[in-house]
Formats: C-alpha cells, structure tokens, sequence
C-alpha cells in the first residue's frame, strides 16, 4: 500500500499525534507551573555583596620546610614599602601577602621611574591560598580539572602611568608577581596594591563562652572565615574552585550558618534556585551556576546530594518557621524520594551496586569506600528527615507509605550490615570496615545507642578501617559521636583533626584534608584543590550548637 501523505485522514491523525506527544512531553515537567515562580523567588532573596578594601600587610617569602604543610612556608621577608618605592626589575617574583584569606578583585599602580615607557610590560600574577601554589610548577599540568582554575594570569600594560584591575574574580591571600617582558629603555614600579574583598556576610557572629580552649577558638575563627568567604550569592563550595552551588554544601553551610551569620535568606534563595533549575522529571541536579543566566550542571546527578535537599529544607522550615516556603518546594522534597523507593528492594535493602552504576553515588573523595552502608543509612535518615518535614507543613498524608519503609529498611540494615561479634557495621561484599558507614548507621538510628557506642569506640582500634578523606565526611562522623553520646570524643576529635589543620597554617578550611597524606588530591594535582572550602567550615555549627561540649 502506498502512504498518501496528503490525505486528510492522515494528516488529521499526525496532527493528533503531534498534540499528545507534545503535550506528554511537557506534562512530564512536574514543577512546569512552579519553576518561573521559584527562580524569581531565588533572585528576589539574591544577597547584596558587600566590598571592604584590604591592603598587603608585607612581603614574603616562600621556604621549603619539609615540615610545613605540603613541604612549603611564608616567611616574612620585607615590608611592602620595599615593593613600592623601589625599581620592579629588581623584584621579580615578589610575593605579596594579604594577611588572610580574601576573594574579589586586585587593582594595582604602576609607574614609570626612569626613562619614557617606549614599550609594554607583561607581567604575571599567581594567586594562592596556601603557600605550595605559588611554589610548585603548575605545568606540565597533570590534573584532571580545568589547567584554568590555578589562578595565574597574566596581565600587558600598555600605557603608564595606569591604575589597572585584573578582571578575573581571584580569591586567596598571596599574590606573586613575575615580569615576563618589560624595555631596557625605561623602569618602573608596583604600588598601591587593593584587593575589593567581597562577601555577603553582614552579620557579626556571637561571642564564644569565655571559658572556650583556645584551640577550639581557632577552629572557629577559621571556620568562620572559610563560611564568609564562600558567602557570595549562592553559597559556593569554594571561592577558587568551583565557585558554584552544591547541595551537599549548601547543606553544612547552611547549618553553621544558622549559628553565626544567621544567613537563612541565603539559604531560602539557593534552595528556590536548586528546585527551578532541578531536571525535567523532578530530579534535583546536584550543582548549579548563577552567571550568565542561572543553569544547572547538565547530567549532575549525584544521589546522596538530591536526599540531603530534604534534610537541608527541613532545617530550614525547623530553623526559620517559613512554612510558605517549605510549602511551596515540598513537591520537590517529594519528588526525591522516588530514588530512594526505585532502589529499596523487597528484602529492605537498597540495592547500591545498581544505584551505583546509575548515579555518582558520592558520600566522600575517600578512595575505595564502599558506600553500600553510607546509602542505606542516608536513605533512612532522609525518609525519616522528610517525614518529619511533611509533619511541620502538614502534609503527612501525602507520604504515609515512608515511615513504614523506613523501619523495613531499618530493620534489614541491622540484620544485613551490623556485625555483633565485632561490634561494628560492615559494607559491601568484602565487609569493609569504615568511618562513614558506622556514622550513617548511627546518624540513620540503626545503631542503639549503646550499640553506637561500642561501634565508635572498636573503630579507632581497627587497623585498615577506611578514614574520611574530606572535612565533608569527617562531619557526619562527628556528628555520629555526638549522637550517640560520646561528647569528649567528639571534641578531641573535632580538635585533633580541624585543629591540626589550624597548626598547619589553615586561614581557611581544606576541601580535602588527609593528616597522613597532605599531598592527597581527588584531581590528580593538589594545587588544584580548593583550600577555602564550604563544607569545612562545620566546626562553627559543632562549636556553637553544643557549647556545653566545646565551649568548655
Ligand atoms: C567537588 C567539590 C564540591 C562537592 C563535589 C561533590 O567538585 O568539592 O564541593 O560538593 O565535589
């Protein structure tokens, strides 16, 4: 039979076709009425950045030390008078110091001395957060993230004298600064050197108790720095690198947040934006960027992240009694929790080996941690967090399969996972012993508290157990420890590991902080690491929160 393509009959039933395809396309968007709403929520709560002018504090120099942090110190060196009134030709490779952790923008003066500038200068910045960057060679450049992100520029004077700003947002407290071309027929000189810092903190945090060690105070001084500095508007994972919008950092920013800056308006717009921009079948994307147009990371799909929105929005409800806007992004919260039903097998337990082929299921940088622990006790607790938020807005009603499916995963857990002999919870099927399963077994109520207890304790004896690699992970081991009790563990290792980052140097908190592997590096090359990192910055939350365990 030959098709005519012009019959009517034909035509009519193609026209059909179009209108129900189309029209199934789009009612697959299940925010679709929302979303225009949810992002000018998010822009209408968008923080006013507030400049401040920091000025060097003196010249330094960079020394190997194989006992500073990654092999490599400032030491004083000079005042930047010297910088100033004398000639650069003879300071290549000056070193600038801010005298703390700045993100914004850097103008300088540049002046001719001697003789008419009869051609350009080039000159060269590297900005670093920590010492090792403005000492190891960045080429050839072996890591897997953008070469891009290291934070060298190079900046061509054309005319002088010039007030010149470089254009790039840089975010450190050292700058170097190198002369690659410059005419024989004249000298010049750098003055006047003024970062514009930016940061939406307007708040001035509370005191701490005086009865507060001194070393915990550090802790959060560094920690409090780390949160403003990644305070712009979103909160970004770090100021350096990524500079972007991560659930999961959201999620600990928000909390010390709610305890120092008392910042629960940014959190309202990144939680509106991460929901307006979440994929089309109403799955949460993991990272979203604000410029040019607000968008998401196409294909970010990172499951334990999508979970933690639900905790990070019932904090917020919790925290600020905005139950409109719980309200309005309940359907999100909602929407989630199909992850966690697609993976919950009959038998209660959540099939991570499926997930995992899936999703990025991340739980931490840690290479070789089996998350099969890590995401059934997240899976719990966010049955478990979202239910109680469904409570506070009311809308139990909507979610009333989740309490059950909780106590089945629950149960299936302890009767799959939880090893009596030893006292501890195992994963996967070599039965690895870990930090993070223990804590997501005991924060997801697995664990009684006497169980959780003999866990923590048996954890630190155990040879091969698998640490946190990141402050991420070391977060919800502390808070394991607290729940479960164990207050001056908490502490001590609350200090021993934040703390040892302080003794190091830290003006701001690690992205990843192995004590026994400084050089560790999720992206192949450690300068590319950021050293101002969001989720670093939870001791603030700790420390304030429970003053009767640290403040003491
Ligand atoms: C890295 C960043 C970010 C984190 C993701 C999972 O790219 O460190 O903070 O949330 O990983």
């Amino acid at each position: 039979m030959v098709l005519n393509l012009l019959n009517p009959k034909f035509l009519l039933l193609s026209f059909f076709l179009i209108v129900v395809f189309a029209g199934d396309v789009k009612a697959q968007d299940p925010y679709q009425t929302y979303r225009q709403d949810w992002l000018k929520k998010a822009e209408d709560n968008k923080p006013k950045l507030i400049e401040t002018e920091k000025q060097p504090i003196g010249l330094v120099r960079m020394e190997k030390d194989p006992a500073a942090f990654q092999g490599w110190k400032a030491v004083p060196a000079d005042s930047v008078g010297k910088l100033y009134n004398t000639s650069f030709k003879t300071q290549n490779g000056v070193v600038v110091d801010f005298g703390e952790h700045v993100t914004g923008y850097l103008t300088f003066f540049i002046k001719s001395l001697k003789g008419t500038p009869d051609g350009p200068v080039r000159l060269k910045f590297t900005f670093g957060e920590v010492p090792a960057e403005l000492s190891v060679p960045f080429d050839p450049y072996k890591g897997t993230l953008s070469r891009a992100w290291l934070q060298d520029e190079t900046v061509t004077v054309t005319e002088m004298p010039a007030e010149v700003t470089i254009p790039r947002r840089l975010s450190g407290r050292y700058v170097k600064v190198e002369l690659l071309g410059a005419s024989p027929n004249f000298d010049f000189h750098i003055s006047n050197m003024v970062f514009k810092a930016n940061s939406s903190v307007a708040f001035k945090p509370p005191l701490l108790a005086a009865t507060t060690p001194q070393i915990i105070a550090d802790i959060d001084r560094v920690g409090l720095a780390t949160l403003k500095e990644c305070m712009q508007t979103v909160y970004e994972d770090g100021p350096k690198r990524d500079r972007r919008l991560w659930i999961g950092d959201l999620y600990l920013e928000s909390l010390a947040g709610q305890f120092s800056y008392q910042n629960n308006q940014l959190t309202k717009r990144c939680l509106y934006l991460l929901a307006g921009l979440s994929a089309e079948d109403g799955i949460l994307l993991a990272n979203v960027f604000e410029n040019p147009e607000p968008h998401a990371q196409a294909g970010s799909r990172l499951l334990d992240y999508c979970l933690l929105y639900n905790v990070a929005l019932k904090e917020y409800v919790t925290a600020t009694d905005d139950r409109q806007t719980g309200l309005d992004l309940w359907p999100v919260a909602k929407k989630q929790l199909d992850i966690i039903r697609k993976y919950a097998g009959a038998d209660g337990m959540m099939n991570y080996q499926k997930a995992g082929k899936e999703w990025w299921v991340f739980f931490d940088w840690q290479d070789g941690l089996d998350k099969q622990d890590c995401l059934q006790g997240l899976s719990i607790y966010t049955l478990n967090q979202t239910y109680a938020l469904a409570k506070l807005l009311g809308k139990e009603n909507e979610v009333d399969d989740i309490q059950s499916l909780a106590k089945k995963l629950k149960a299936a857990a302890y009767k799959n996972l939880y090893d009596p002999k030893s006292g501890l919870f195992v994963s996967g099927t070599n039965k690895q012993i870990s930090y993070g399963s223990q804590a997501w077994m005991i924060l997801s109520g697995v664990a009684s508290k006497q169980e959780a207890q003999a866990a923590l304790k048996a954890l630190t004896t155990v040879k091969d157990a698998v640490h946190p690699g990141t402050p991420y992970m070391f977060h919800y081991y502390i808070a394991a420890l607290i729940e479960s009790g164990l207050k001056s563990e908490a502490k001590d290792e609350l200090q021993n590991y934040w703390g040892g980052m302080v003794k190091k140097g830290a003006d701001t908190f690690w992205e990843v902080y192995d004590p026994k592997d400084e050089l560790k590096s999720p992206y192949n090359f450690y300068p590319v690491n950021s050293y101002c990192h969001a989720w670093s910055c939870t001791p603030v939350y700790f420390i304030r929160k429970y003053p009767e365990i640290f403040q003491r």
